[in-house]
């Protein structure tokens, strides 16, 4: 085994186009979390509202050319924070390294992603099954890194019937969704209250897409 593989063990294909791999992230851990706790401190998460007029659990920032947003209009992405209406900052090297990287592990090449949406989960928040259908090319792939406490992620089929199969996620774990698996329903049980010693109280995502 050479030093690569020996970092970064080994992936799991948990279904069609959707592969996971455990630790992935954690070689780099040194340079991502400083880059996302810095990022945090500029751009402080806020609970964006639902369409149908409810608060999300999840507090939410972005990077990159285009944010995810979420207002009475609908879902979609913009080039400003809404709070602010101040363009995110660029994508961080460590992070389109990180996710071109896993992208390419799970056979999608040359991935260039140009948003990071950046969920927050303090114990008790937790994400409803959905769909991500905002992003302009579902051929495009998107990565997820997941950071601090550990969580359940729910991850079902094309229908939102289609009973969802629950994947322990991990500090540095990331999860690259393609193929099929791009459309198929996905959410997050509530995270359980817990210390960890980068992120303190909380779980931390970074969707990484190419939404324009
Ligand atoms: C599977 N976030 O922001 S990331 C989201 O942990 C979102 O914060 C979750 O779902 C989180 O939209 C899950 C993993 C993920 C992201 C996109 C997917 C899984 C996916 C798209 C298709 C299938
Ligand atoms: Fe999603």
């Amino acid at each position: 085994m050479d030093l690569f593989t020996e970092q970064r063990p080994h992936s799991i294909a948990i279904a069609e186009g959707a592969c996971w791999l455990p630790g992935f992230a954690l070689p780099e851990m040194h340079a991502l979390w400083p880059c996302v706790k810095h990022h945090l401190t500029a751009h402080p998460p806020q609970h964006m509202m639902t369409p149908m007029g409810y608060v999300m659990s999840v507090q939410t920032s972005s990077m990159g050319a285009l944010g995810w947003v979420s207002n009475a209009q609908g879902y979609g992405y913009s080039p400003v924070n809404p709070s602010t209406n101040v363009s995110w900052p660029p994508l961080p090297a460590v992070i389109l390294q990180l996710a071109a990287e896993a992208a390419g592990k799970a056979g999608y090449s040359q991935f260039v992603p140009d948003s990071c949406l950046i969920n927050v989960y303090a114990p008790g928040c937790k994400m409803g099954l959905h769909q991500d259908k905002d992003e302009k090319d579902f051929t495009q792939p998107i990565v997820s890194v997941s950071l601090g406490l550990p969580a359940t992620f729910l991850f079902g089929g094309s229908k939102r019937s289609d009973k969802p199969v629950k994947i322990p996620l991990q500090h540095g774990d990331v999860v690259v969704w393609g193929g099929a698996s791009r459309r198929f329903y996905h959410g997050v049980s509530p995270v359980k209250a817990g210390t960890h010693s980068l992120t303190g109280n909380c779980r931390i995502n970074l969707t990484l897409r190419k939404a324009g």
